[in-house]
């Protein structure tokens, strides 16, 4: 094979060695910022896995929110009153929102958000499994807002402190709206149960499914999760999977004792750790539906697929017309 590299191979095996050290010392400069909180910036340098990592949680995080609109669009046409049809609406559109600053702050990553958006549509990417249960009635639109939106703002406090600026950033305006969610779900659930004695069932049973997959939310046990050991030293994470889960049920069963629910029996106050212990997970059951088995994994991708297709003409007219503008700046 012929070469343009006229090196001897001691110079090669130089040149080697001194890219490794650059690469060393790029580490260890990154990791020192990282130690002494300094936030990284788009344009600093920053390791490739740390991108790489950055990317994939950021645009599983902003196809949550985006997919997450569906269990409570459902509802919108069938909300009681026109005061919960109002809420609802504005948390879909908050959620929407959430999905717009989490795929634009991962776009400062280097990737587009046309190249996420197919990830998703392609079935490559993931998203939260807690998107794949369906909402079958009203008091699970109240459950949502204080189950799912709850354990989000536990699992987003933290992020709020992440290493990455952009994201960051993000998470603070994220966490204000999540707690509106999150209130207005219980306040929901909070009127049903003064009501009838089925609304009260229906309460009792959206807790009763709904409770488990929230837990869910914050990943897979300890043990078997890939990234946390190293997305903690890069302080993306601030506490592990079931740190954050077990504060989760720590604060959400008494709220459920105050809204006069029936507590699961295995979930009892441990005296000795000052925390509620609640047994283990089916983690059978979450990693089918991580692989798409869940009841309504299939649901949620045709709706988006929809969504995308009928938008077509939008997004094309949106393009047209920026393009009539451009050439008519250009032109004056
Ligand atoms: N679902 O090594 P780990 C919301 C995957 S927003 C599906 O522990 P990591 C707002 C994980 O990706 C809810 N997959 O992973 C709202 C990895 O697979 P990969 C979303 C999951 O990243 C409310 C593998 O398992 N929030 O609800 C799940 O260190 C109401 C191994 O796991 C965020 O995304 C899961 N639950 O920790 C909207 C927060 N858990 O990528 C509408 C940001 C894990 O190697 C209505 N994300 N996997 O193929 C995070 O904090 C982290 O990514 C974790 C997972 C904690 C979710």
């Amino acid at each position: 094979m012929y070469t343009t590299d006229l090196r001897t191979a001691e110079e090669k095996a130089k040149a080697a060695k001194d890219e490794i050290k650059v690469a060393e010392e790029g580490m260890a400069e990154f990791q020192a910022r990282i130690d002494r909180d300094e936030f990284i910036e788009p344009k600093d340098w920053m390791p490739e896995g740390y991108r790489k990592t950055l990317i994939r949680q950021m645009s599983q995080h902003a196809h949550s929110e985006i997919v997450g609109m569906h269990p409570e669009g459902n509802w919108v046409t069938r909300a009681p009153t026109l005061k919960r049809k109002l809420i609802l609406i504005a948390k879909i559109q908050d959620e929407a929102g959430h999905g717009l600053y989490l795929y634009s702050a991962a776009e400062t990553l280097g990737v587009s958000r046309e190249e996420l958006v197919r990830q998703l549509h392609a079935g490559e990417a993931k998203y939260s499994t807690i998107f794949n249960y369906p909402t079958m009635n009203w008091a699970d639109v109240g459950a949502v807002g204080w189950l799912v939106d709850g354990a989000a703002i536990t699992n987003q406090i933290p992020l709020c402190r992440c290493s990455y600026g952009p994201y960051a950033r993000a998470m603070t305006r994220v966490c204000k709206e999540e707690s509106f969610h999150q209130r207005q779900g219980y306040e929901a659930l909070l009127e049903m149960m003064k009501g009838t004695d089925e609304q009260k069932k229906m309460v009792q049973d959206a807790f009763d499914r709904l409770f488990w997959p929230a837990l869910m939310m914050f990943g897979p046990p300890d043990s078997d999760s890939a990234h946390s050991s190293q997305n903690m030293a890069w302080k993306i994470k601030r506490f592990s999977n079931d740190e954050l889960r077990q504060r989760f049920v720590d604060a959400t069963i008494p709220q459920a004792e105050f809204l006069g629910l029936k507590i699961p029996e295995q979930i009892k106050w441990n005296e000795e750790t000052g925390h509620y212990d609640f047994g283990e997970l089916d983690w059978d059951e979450f990693w089918d539906v991580v692989k798409g088995n869940g009841i309504s994994n299939d649901d949620r991708m045709n709706a988006r697929n929809e969504a995308l297709e009928d938008g077509a003409w939008v997004r094309e007219a949106a393009a047209a017309y920026a393009e009539k503008q451009r050439a008519k700046s250009k032109a004056a």
